[in-house]
């Protein structure tokens, strides 16, 4: 049985679903509420020692960081294949999933927000001014190499990849926290297009109850 130790709302933990649906592998999920500390408990800690949701096992294994997390899939289940064999693709496949998921989401990540406000003492809409400052940032970058390629269906081509997958998740938790899309229409087209496929609605977070 493949487990998914993951958290509604985490846009980590959504990469994995999406991957995991588009990929037709059946899998349990195990819920950790981050709101109530549960990635920081004892038993999550056997898990995964670094403190933060998704935690794959599979095959014997146990998977830590979304992005290595789908790198295994995607080996394990290469149909689609969401990272390219091409050098080249591949490079510029990673390069935008890394945009994301190293340039943007560490950033806004809970632990970090918390940290702003609680030992740096900084106000909500300080945290809030911060976080909208890493995702426009990231958004105007990725909004710019998407209009300086031809007009793909998806983020790096007419199918989807590693980059339309980490894509999604960070647009849902742009829009949780409101911020104003109206700079990146191309973004925002490749992000509907995208989020519209069943693997991807089926992965979108329901609001947990804590
Ligand atoms: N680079 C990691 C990031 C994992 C991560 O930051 N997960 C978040 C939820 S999206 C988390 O567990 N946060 C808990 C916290 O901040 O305390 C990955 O891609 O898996």
């Amino acid at each position: 049985m493949v487990i998914l130790h993951e958290y509604a709302l985490s846009s980590a933990s959504f990469r994995v679903r999406i991957a995991l649906n588009l990929k037709g592998v059946e899998y349990e999920s195990k819920s950790y509420s981050l709101r109530a500390g549960e990635q920081r408990s004892p038993g999550f800690l056997e898990l995964n020692p670094a403190r933060l949701v998704p935690c794959l096992e599979i095959d014997g294994l146990r998977l830590s960081q979304s992005i290595a997390v789908i790198e295994y899939l995607d080996a394990r289940y290469p149909d689609p294949q969401l990272i390219p064999s091409d050098p080249a693709e591949r490079a510029v496949v990673q390069a935008m999933a890394l945009d994301i998921a190293c340039d943007i989401h560490p950033l806004n990540n809970l632990r970090v927000l918390k940290y702003l406000e609680d030992e740096m003492g900084q106000s909500e809409q300080v945290r809030n001014r911060w976080y909208t400052h890493w995702v426009h940032a990231g958004f105007s970058a990725l909004e710019t190499i998407f209009r300086s390629q031809p007009e793909h269906q998806f983020a790096a081509g007419d199918t989807i990849s590693l980059a339309d997958v980490c894509l999604v998740p960070q647009v849902f938790n742009a829009r949780r926290y409101n911020i104003e899309m109206a700079a990146y229409p191309r973004l925002s087209e490749i992000n509907a297009r995208a989020a519209a496929l069943p693997a991807f609605v089926c992965a979108a977070p329901v609001q947990p109850s804590s």
